[in-house]
């Protein structure tokens, strides 16, 4: 499973405060700690506070790459923002994300071309997010095939199917297991499965608990990677177990601390 750190976010209150007052070292902490537990890429999105909202993602990145060079899911609705992001990495990035309109599939998939990134599509068009899997499913569809039109690899591109709070939408989390499951046979190469796995349990009591559990349910019918919070190491310890359980990890008696180690 590929792991993206979802952390540096300006939602969290330190990190917004982190971006208020340029304190470089709340940023850098929390980049090198996610690394640590294994964060293969860090979600960077500058939250909803940021008055200047293009000077804060270069901040941002500027800041983590002072610490590591792992790849950047650069999170933002705005295009303008997630290209100053761009030419801050100097590649190694992710697009995060254009949705389903054909408006922000028009500007966003020839810009994943341009710097020959990975993007990820969310399944939104213009009337919301589908309510059923199979609504879902015909968004994947439109994204998979501006990808191809616009010549970008169909494994650069991660379908996320969106899931939404259980406390507010109690049919939703099982719709997006559906079509998570059948998003990888829309291409081939097939496009990669990708979720905001913290949504899941926005106001919602025993968060942890419901993250962890979906989480698994969600590598039980093919999820490739995660936005996640890697500082949660039950839910870390969770995510491993599953990957030996489905052998896609090795089994032995220290299979958590050798997961770790590669
Ligand atoms: N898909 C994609 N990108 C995404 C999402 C997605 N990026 C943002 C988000 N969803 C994933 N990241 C988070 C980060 C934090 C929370 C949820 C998802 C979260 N925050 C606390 C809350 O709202 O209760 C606030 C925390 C605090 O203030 O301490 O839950 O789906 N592609």
């Amino acid at each position: 499973m590929y792991i993206i750190g979802e952390r540096i976010n300006g939602m969290f209150r330190d990190v917004g405060a982190a971006i208020q007052a340029q304190d470089e070292s709340v940023i850098t902490d929390l980049a090198q700690r996610q690394v640590a537990e294994a964060a293969n890429a860090l979600d960077v999105n500058v939250g909803p506070v940021a008055e200047d909202a293009v000077a804060a993602m270069v901040w941002l990145v500027e800041t983590i790459r002072k610490v590591t060079d792992v790849p950047l899911c650069l999170d933002s609705t705005k295009v303008d923002v997630i290209r100053a992001g761009l030419e801050a990495c100097e590649g190694n990035a992710i697009i995060n994300s254009t949705t389903g309109e054909a408006e922000k599939m028009a500007q966003l998939f020839p810009l994943a071309v341009e710097f020959n990134c990975e993007i990820i599509g969310l399944t939104i068009d213009e009337n919301g997010v589908p309510a059923k899997a199979e609504g879902r499913m015909e968004v994947a569809l439109k994204l998979v095939a501006t990808a191809m039109e616009s010549g970008l690899p169909t494994d650069k591109l991660y379908v996320d199917a969106v899931i939404l709070p259980v406390s507010a939408l109690q049919d939703n989390p099982p719709e997006v297991l559906k079509a998570i499951s059948q998003i990888k046979m829309l291409a081939d190469p097939p496009p990669k499965t990708v979720i905001g796995l913290s949504n899941v349990s926005q106001n919602a009591a025993f968060r942890e608990l419901i993250n962890r559990t979906y989480l698994v349910m969600a590598l039980g019918v093919g999820l490739d990677a995660a936005i996640v919070d890697p500082l949660d190491t039950e839910l870390m310890d969770a995510m491993i177990a599953a990957e030996m359980l489905l052998n896609h990890a090795v089994y032995s008696k220290d299979f958590l601390k050798a997961y770790r180690k590669s």
